[in-house]
This record gives C-alpha cells, structure tokens and sequence, in this order.
C-alpha cells in the first residue's frame, strides 16, 4: 500500500534547488514527490515495497540537501 509521508528539507536556497530534489525523487519507482521551497517541505507518497523512505532520505542527501522530521 502507498504511504504519505511529510519531510523537512534543509538547505535549499532557490527554486532550482526544490525542482531538482522534486525531479530526483519523482524518478525513483513508486515515488511521487512535491518539494516546497518556501515551506522547506517535501510530501512524498511512495509504495514502501518497492522504496523505502531510507531510500530516499538518501537520495535527498546525497545530492546535497538535509532532511528532518521524518515521519
Ligand atoms: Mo539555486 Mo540550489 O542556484 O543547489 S540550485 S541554490
């Protein structure tokens, strides 16, 4: 079943920033992605079978961002 989850993500100083984490995340399977750069949040619906919210904190981080709160 798809999962909602709520993330903050830190780091981000221009809208290029929120589009490429949007960009990133919406390319890994079952993963749909919104990123608010004003908010500094990221809503993320994901199918945990197929990618786990592991996986994408990740990825968030690995190109250079921080992430918080998760839930
Ligand atoms: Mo904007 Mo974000 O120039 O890494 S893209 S700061």
């Amino acid at each position: 079943d798809a999962k909602h989850s709520t993330l903050g993500v830190t780091g981000m100083t221009c809208a290029a920033c929120s589009n490429r984490i949007e960009k990133v995340l919406n390319k890994m399977d079952g993963v749909e992605a919104q990123v608010n750069l004003t908010t500094e949040k990221a809503t993320v619906d994901y199918d945990p079978s197929i990618t786990s919210m592991d996986e994408i904190t990740r990825k968030i981080e690995k190109i250079g961002y921080g992430v918080l709160n998760e839930k």
